[in-house]
């Protein structure tokens, strides 16, 4: 089991749950059918049901069926979806290509056989600063808490979606043992916490929230109707934790909308330092014996979410725009950003206010078709222009910060639509 457990301590694994993932809840299949084509005329911007073929979905066998209906019941039973769809497998976007091809392409605004490279290297990136530091106090900026994560899954384990509770608590358990390894190592460090019941590294709801607090452990996904929709909330807190290194910069979910979310945290001025130490941590886990990533031949890395696929990263900053949120909302930073290609979230995340003083979280709304050294350097390009459009908004003069939270953000859309 790993993270101080030893193989006695470990708990015999609870009779299987019913399988995750909610296909076909809205009866039968040719009710889901009906119901699918009717939010195609109600929901025009629900990706998956514009996707939807029913010519395709016949071509397929009966498993082939179930499966599909998986993926899309999250936009079935939430017509209001963006996205409308979650991969359930590691192969489904290749094995459902046809359907998931045009429902990235028009997500991400790239062709249907468009393919992802990953590249983590700065050299020869637009935008660049010669000197290749993507340093915001050479904007005249001062140091902001930095973030860059990346969604990982393993290959050996259904995504999220189709997780029974005894796969989230094998894939814990699996995790433990690599994370004994990290904590063995002097630059991590650290510990484990898991929010599974009876799991050695239990830490109770008090701890837990500090740790959502402090911008380390994720929030509970229980509330939330996509992901609950499609599987991924189900079995909550089984299966979910969190290991923190010792200088609490490197951090891994387990069990969240990802089997794995990987990120490194620093509050400075230097971008490249998060994105640097993510890469090496990043190299280290995936080099621990028996960890092996889901990648698609054509779409680099699987996540859940066709959102996240490609690169899985979101790079962000929480940054004081107090001129362009002065009437206490994101509106105004959110449409100077979305010409700009950032997103805009509040403090504690996505559905989350932002802070009275301005505080918003931005980050490049890009993921796939695009490299992860693109990535950070379309963070650092973005900034440079959102402080200048702040600094016009403001007549050159930034207010005195506040101390409290204010108006909620408004809920992220997606690229297409934001
Ligand atoms: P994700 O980034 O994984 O898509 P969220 O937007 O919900 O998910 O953010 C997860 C957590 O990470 C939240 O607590 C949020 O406040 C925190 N976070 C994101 N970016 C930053 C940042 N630049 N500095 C500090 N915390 C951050
Ligand atoms: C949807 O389809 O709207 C939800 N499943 C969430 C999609 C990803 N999140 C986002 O665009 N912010």
């Amino acid at each position: 089991m790993g993270c101080g457990a030893s193989k006695e301590e470990e708990k015999p694994a609870a009779p299987a749950a019913a399988p995750a993932g909610g296909a076909s809840a809205g009866g039968s299949d040719e009710d889901v059918l009906a119901k699918i084509r009717a939010i195609k005329e109600s929901h025009p911007d629900n990706i998956a049901m514009a996707c939807f073929d029913e010519e395709y979905y016949n071509s397929l066998d009966a498993e082939g069926k179930k499966g599909l209906l998986m993926c899309v019941n999250s936009g079935v039973e939430n017509a209001d979806s963006g996205m409308g769809c979650y991969a359930m497998q590691p192969a489904d976007y290749d094995r459902f290509k046809p359907f998931f091809a045009k429902a990235l392409a028009k997500y991400h605004k790239v062709s249907e056989d468009a393919k992802h490279v990953n590249n983590w290297s700065l050299d020869g990136v637009e935008g660049l600063p010669e000197d290749g530091q993507l340093d915001l106090a050479a904007l005249g900026l001062p140091e902001m808490s930095m973030r860059v994560r990346v969604g990982r899954n393993l290959k050996e384990f259904p995504l999220p979606g189709a997780m029974t509770a005894d796969d989230r608590k094998a894939m814990e358990n699996k995790m433990c043992e690599a994370f004994d390894q990290l904590i063995a190592m002097e630059e991590y460090g650290g510990s484990y916490s898991s929010l599974t019941p009876d799991h050695p590294n239990f830490v109770d709801d008090s701890v837990y929230q500090d740790l959502v607090a402090q911008h380390i452990m994720f929030k509970d996904m229980s509330a939330d109707s996509y992901l609950a929709s499609a599987g991924i909330a189900s079995d909550w807190p089984v299966g979910r934790g969190c290991y923190v290194s010792a200088d609490k910069g490197f951090i891994i979910w387990v069990g969240e909308e990802d089997h794995l979310r990987i990120m490194c945290m620093a509050k400075g001025s230097v971008l490249n330092s998060v994105f640097d130490r993510l890469k090496g941590a990043l190299d280290i886990v995936n080099g621990i014996e028996g960890l092996e990533f889901a990648v698609s031949p054509d779409y680099g890395f699987v996540t859940s979410c066709p959102t996240n696929l490609g690169t899985g990263m979101r790079a962000s900053v929480h940054m004081q725009c107090p001129n362009l949120t002065a009437d206490g909302t994101d509106a105004a930073c959110k449409a100077v950003c979305k010409p700009l290609g950032l997103s805009v979230r509040g403090t504690g995340g996505e559905h989350t206010p932002i802070g009275a003083d301005g505080t918003v979280d931005i980050s490049p709304s890009a993921r796939f078709v695009i490299t992860e050294a693109e990535i950070i350097t379309a963070l650092y390009k973005g900034i440079s222009l959102l402080k200048a459009e702040e600094d016009a908004a403001g007549g050159g003069a930034a207010p005195a910060p506040a101390e409290e939270e204010a108006a909620p953000a408004e809920e992220e859309a997606a690229p297409a639509e934001e």
